[in-house]
């Protein structure tokens, strides 16, 4: 299978978030979410245009990074968006050939083939654009040796304290989902299912994902041997304002609207980021009330996770433990997942009904349902 692969991808590298205020989402993720800053970019490091912080946790690398002026070449991005994923980059082998197999089966080319080259080795790049103004870079640093990328530095030992560092058990990117308009969700799943060469996996339907307000169509498509999974939502008639509605109204347009992090014991990690205030979504109490009949026995105490607010779905595969934090900007676009699987491939969908009705609860709230 992989040696066929047109576009072998190996892993998901990192994920670059485009923020108002780096240095103080730097501390939101870190004192929040348990991420470690390892590198910075900026002034101090001759990079005139914009200030990038690294932030690792397990197998998971964000990139968060501010302009530090309007000439900035992606500043009106803020405008339009707010904080928000810029670019979901991909490890292959050979970046050359990824993007010229990429451009030729359709994709727009950003960034060609770009080198990139510090005392630390070569970092190769180039990028291609994937719904909205997201896009997707594929790297290779098989010849870097340095903290990151040219450019960054390890972080000043200054900045923060040790003490203050409090990792919270996420390990990996489970999955990263995007919201695309009405009718587009086909296109998109030809998309990668054309250009990057994934497979879809499973498909759900409205009459699945429906509460009386907020109806969504969701497929799924994966890559790199099953390594990378993205959802791809689009709004389905409902009588009100979907979720999905309102996140392409407040994001302007597609965006990722939520990653989501794989931990090997949800119990602790949610109890630590709730310990460092990270707000969640809450279900019903009633929810608990009918998990043992719908889920059979699992390994979890089922009070901790009804004291936690932490969903249980099962498939004929195993079961998995979800959990969603509120959206983490003033918009209502970007949130997390917490997950942990135990073999189940499912991404929740006995969940939806309950989750939409707790995510409604704070729509009305905002007074955009
Ligand atoms: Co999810």
């Amino acid at each position: 299978m992989a040696t066929n692969d047109p576009l072998p991808l190996r892993r998901i590298d990192h994920v670059r978030f485009f923020v108002g205020n780096a240095r103080q989402s730097a501390y939101f993720y870190r004192n929040a979410f348990g991420f470690d800053v390892v590198a910075y970019a900026g002034l101090e490091t001759r990079l005139r245009h914009e200030a990038g912080y690294v932030l690792l946790q397990g197998n998971i690398t964000f990139v968060l990074a501010s302009p530090l002026g309007p000439e900035h070449p992606e500043s009106q991005r803020l405008v339009v968006h707010g904080d928000g994923v810029q670019d979901i980059a991909l490890e292959v082998e050979d970046v050359p050939a990824a993007y010229a197999t990429a451009v030729a089966r359709g994709a727009a080319g950003i960034v060609p083939p770009t080198l990139l080259e510090d005392e630390h080795g070569v970092y190769e790049y180039a990028t291609i654009r994937a719904y909205g103004d997201t896009t997707h870079s594929f790297v290779n640093r098989d010849r870097y040796r340095g903290i990151f990328a040219p450019g960054y530095q390890p972080i000043d030992p200054e900045r923060y304290s040790p003490a203050t560092y409090h990792q919270t058990g996420l390990a990996a990117i489970d999955h990263i989902v995007g919201n695309v308009e009405e009718g587009k969700m086909n296109a998109w799943v030809k998309f990668y299912q054309d250009v990057m060469g994934f497979t879809q996996l499973i498909s759900f339907d409205d009459k699945d994902i429906s509460t009386e307000y907020s109806a969504l169509m969701s497929k799924v498509v994966q890559g790199g041997n099953g390594r990378i999974k993205f959802p791809i939502n689009e709004p389905a008639q409902g009588k009100r304002r979907s979720q999905i509605e309102e996140y392409l109204y407040f994001y302007h347009g597609p965006g990722v609207q939520h990653i989501a992090l794989m931990t090997g014991n949800i119990i602790e990690t949610v109890k630590a980021l709730r310990a460092n205030d990270v707000s969640f979504l809450r279900v019903p109490p009633a929810y608990y009330e009918a998990l043992p009949q719908r889920i059979g026995s699992i390994k979890e105490d089922l009070e901790d996770l009804a004291e936690l607010g932490i969903l249980v779905d099962r498939d004929d595969a195993g079961y998995m433990l979800q959990i969603f934090t509120k959206p983490v900007a003033d918009r209502p676009t970007l949130f997390f997942e917490i997950i942990q699987r135990h073999g189940s491939r499912s991404f929740g969908k006995g969940n939806f009904k309950a989750l939409f009705e707790a995510i409604e609860l704070e729509q009305a709230r905002r007074g955009t349902l």
